[in-house]
């Protein structure tokens, strides 16, 4: 059982294809359709976010792992059985977890970290997801809290760090502690970038309320950007902030303010550890009665959308194949 990782990459025939003929392939990741989103919409935007990738000229490869098999790529009937998986029987996989998810039967679903570590393995240099995952709020302390730290800090921002990569997202997610998250990755020396405008994007509204460390007026300028990093080749990933598509947002301050509710509730209720990001989506659904899940879905099939067209613009140079 001494497999390496690359032994274990199932790569599916077009994915391969594209990737020695140095075409555009964006990874996308799998734990927002297990534990990020209630099924059918799971499988409806895990489809539509493939469907924006091939818009864009790119072929998606969506990750998972099944039976010690890293999946480079679902076809359409693997989509829906992750996605209608019964509740608890999907393990989230990250980096910390990636072992135990390889050693045990059935699916288990690839967060950020996850997903890059195996995209990075399959020579994929494009990524899109949701929301990075971050600091959580109360992970540092608060002043005069009763509460020790937490201690909570995603091991997405160590992998962003540490693999190089483009990551397409729509900011850090509202439920975080986002000056925190925003301290980390500039201390690990990640690039967090907002697409066409100024102000940070904030997952399920348009703006976090916080200007982002830098910003480019559109795709073109990003791509370039990212080109430019990769090329340094510094080892870490540049994470690209695209908003969410205006017409399905959450207005700034209500997403702030069910963030927050939420947030003091889990540590009301006690969750904790990789349970606590999905408990705090579906709660936040819960509160805004769906509209964050309408926020969400149009955010990931978005930020699949501007990979492709990233992905695209990348392909034949040498940032494409590592
Ligand atoms: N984006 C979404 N929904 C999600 C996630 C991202 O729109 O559920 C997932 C990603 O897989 C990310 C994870 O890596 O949330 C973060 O989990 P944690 O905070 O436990 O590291
Ligand atoms: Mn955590």
């Amino acid at each position: 059982m001494t497999r390496s990782l690359r032994d274990r990459l199932d790569i599916r025939p077009e994915v391969a294809e594209a990737l020695a003929a140095g075409r555009p392939v964006v990874a996308l990741e799998s734990t927002l359709i297990s534990h990020g989103l209630p099924y059918p919409e799971n499988v409806a935007v895990a489809r539509a976010s493939e469907a924006a990738v091939r818009e864009a000229g790119a072929v998606p490869a969506t990750m998972a792992i099944r039976d010690g098999r890293v999946l480079v790529g679902l076809d359409d009937s693997a989509l829906e059985a992750l996605a209608a998986a019964p509740a608890g029987s999907v393990m989230k996989a990250a980096r910390p977890s990636l072992s135990a998810a390889l050693t045990r039967p059935g699916w288990s679903a690839t967060t950020v970290s996850a997903t890059m570590i195996a995209a990075h393995a399959a020579g994929i240099a494009v990524f899109a997801t949701g929301g990075i995952g971050g600091v959580h709020r109360g992970a540092l302390g608060q002043p005069g809290a009763t509460e020790p730290p937490s201690f909570d800090i995603s091991s997405d921002l160590e992998e962003l760090a540490r693999t190089p990569m483009v990551v397409v997202c729509a900011g850090p997610k509202a439920i975080l502690d986002v000056p925190a998250t925003l301290e980390v990755l500039e201390t690990r020396g990640v690039p967090l970038v907002a697409v066409g405008q100024d102000d940070l994007p904030g997952f399920t509204a348009r703006s976090s309320g916080i200007a982002a460390p830098w910003s480019v007026p559109n795709v073109d300028a990003a791509a370039e950007l990212a080109r430019a990093h990769l090329a340094l080749g510094l080892g870490s990933a540049i994470v690209l902030c695209v908003p969410v598509p205006a017409d399905a947002a959450l207005p700034d301050e209500i997403a702030q303010r069910v963030a927050e509710q939420a947030a003091r509730e889990a540590d009301a209720a006690g969750v904790r550890g990789p349970a606590l990001t999905p408990w705090l989506l579906a709660r936040i659904a819960a509160i805004t009665d769906g509209a964050s899940v309408r926020a969400n879905t149009a955010l990931i099939v978005n930020d699949a959308l501007v990979a492709g067209r990233i992905a695209v613009r990348l392909a034949g140079t040498s940032a494409s194949r590592r």
